[in-house]
């Protein structure tokens, strides 16, 4: 008889049968048993493959892409699986369309039928942050466009397709009220006429001013693609934006070998095509991550309280401690520092317009409206 030290799972010793169904809490320890070696031998293989084999199909990795059902997740050592969600899967707090967003961490479960290994998704992990779209039609639901993101580049073009300041103040609104860092790219710059550049050096200058990094940039002709590599780089990053504005023909720029559809815009309507119809994450060969998604077309902000909308305006909430009042709204109060400072040309018109259609719930005019950078 030999006295043997042996590492083993406590579900394992009693019955392998509980291993299955306990899935979460494998517990190890080291037990002293006492063999002769050809049972320990014995002992050890089963239990040893009985637990590798267990731990293998309990798996770990991120959402990159999400087409209705199925779910393309890469684990943790690097390999594809197509997984999918079994029974009912409810994230706490979160009422969306879409339970699991590109971008998620999850745990997963292999499965092996008809010789193909699919997922099954178990658990997803917190998240860190999180963009999300409210639809503006009359359903009003909420759908997470990506998750766990370092930063979201916008991208705004001035006629090709028109994206409007409304738009714009909306989608980094939220980006304030989710704590993601946010920058703006002006695409198509090769295309510009001198009125259409004279509003994306007035806009650069708002943004920037208000602490907001802009780039003017050409997907086409290459300009400021090196810069927009070097913010990249490190991070896991989403392109936002009307379709048509170039977010696919952009991430093609950056690496050519990807070759994602791109489409050209209407020329009756001067709208994109909604070419790209899911959102998809991509490892890029200098240490980024990006994810290209769907064209927005409205953006309704997400539950806001009146209250706290200004806290999503920096440069609004930067003057609210000299309003007199420290509930004011910014709209017919007395002695608002905000409403002296729109007098003064100190914050911009067109700021202080989507501050207001945001406070009013007005979901259904900011899309008509123009630019107005004053
Ligand atoms: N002139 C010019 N055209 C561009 C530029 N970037 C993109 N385009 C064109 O704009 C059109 C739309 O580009 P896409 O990359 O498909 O746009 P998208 O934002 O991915 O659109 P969705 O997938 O529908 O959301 C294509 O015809 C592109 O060739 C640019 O910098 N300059
Ligand atoms: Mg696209
Ligand atoms: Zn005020």
């Amino acid at each position: 008889m030999i006295e043997a030290l042996v590492i083993t799972s406590c579900a394992l010793v009693n019955c392998n049968a509980t291993v299955s169904n306990k899935t979460n809490n494998v517990v190890f320890f080291i037990s002293k048993v006492k063999f002769d070696f050809k049972d320990r031998i014995k002992y050890i293989k089963k239990n040893c493959v009985s637990l590798f084999g267990y731990l293998k199909s309990k798996m770990t990795g991120t959402v990159y892409k999400s087409t209705g059902s199925w779910y393309s997740i890469k684990s943790q050592e690097g390999a594809f699986y197509e997984c999918r969600i079994k029974g009912k899967f409810r994230i706490q707090g979160i009422k969306s369309t879409n339970p699991l967003a590109v971008g998620d961490r999850v745990d997963f479960e292999l499965e092996t039928s008809n010789n193909t290994k699919t997922g099954v998704i178990t658990t997803i992990h917190p998240r860190s942050n999180y963009i999300v779209r409210k639809s503006v039609n009359l359903s009003k639901q909420t759908h997470i466009i990506a998750s766990n993101i370092d930063q979201v580049f916008l991208l705004v073009t001035i006629d090709n397709p028109p994206t409007f300041t409304s738009f714009i103040d909306r989608f980094l609104a939220t980006t304030e009220a989710y704590a993601v860092k946010a920058i703006l790219l002006f695409n198509k710059v090769d295309i510009n006429n001198e009125s259409t550049q004279t509003i994306v050096q007035e806009l650069s200058a708002l943004y920037e001013s208000i602490g907001y990094p802009c780039l003017s940039i050409s997907a086409k002709t290459g300009e400021n693609i090196e810069a927009v590599k070097t913010l990249m780089t490190g991070k896991s990053s989403m392109f936002a934006g009307h379709s048509g504005v170039g977010k696919s023909t952009l991430l093609n720029a950056i690496e050519p070998g990807l070759n994602i559809q791109t489409k050209e815009i209407s020329e009756q309507h001067k709208q994109g095509q909604h070419t790209t119809t899911f959102a998809e994450m991509f490892d890029l060969s200098f240490d980024a991550r990006i994810i290209d998604t769907p064209g927005i077309k409205g953006f309704g902000v997400v539950d806001m309280e009146p209250a706290e909308v200004d806290q999503y305006f920096p440069e609004l909430f930067a003057l609210k401690q000299s309003c007199k009042f420290n509930n004011c709204l910014h709209l017919h109060e007395p002695q608002c520092a905000v409403k002296l400072a729109l007098e003064n040309n100190q914050i911009a018109a067109s700021r202080y317009k989507s501050y207001t259609q945001i406070l009013e719930g007005d979901e259904e005019h900011y899309r008509t409206d123009n630019y107005d950078t004053k």
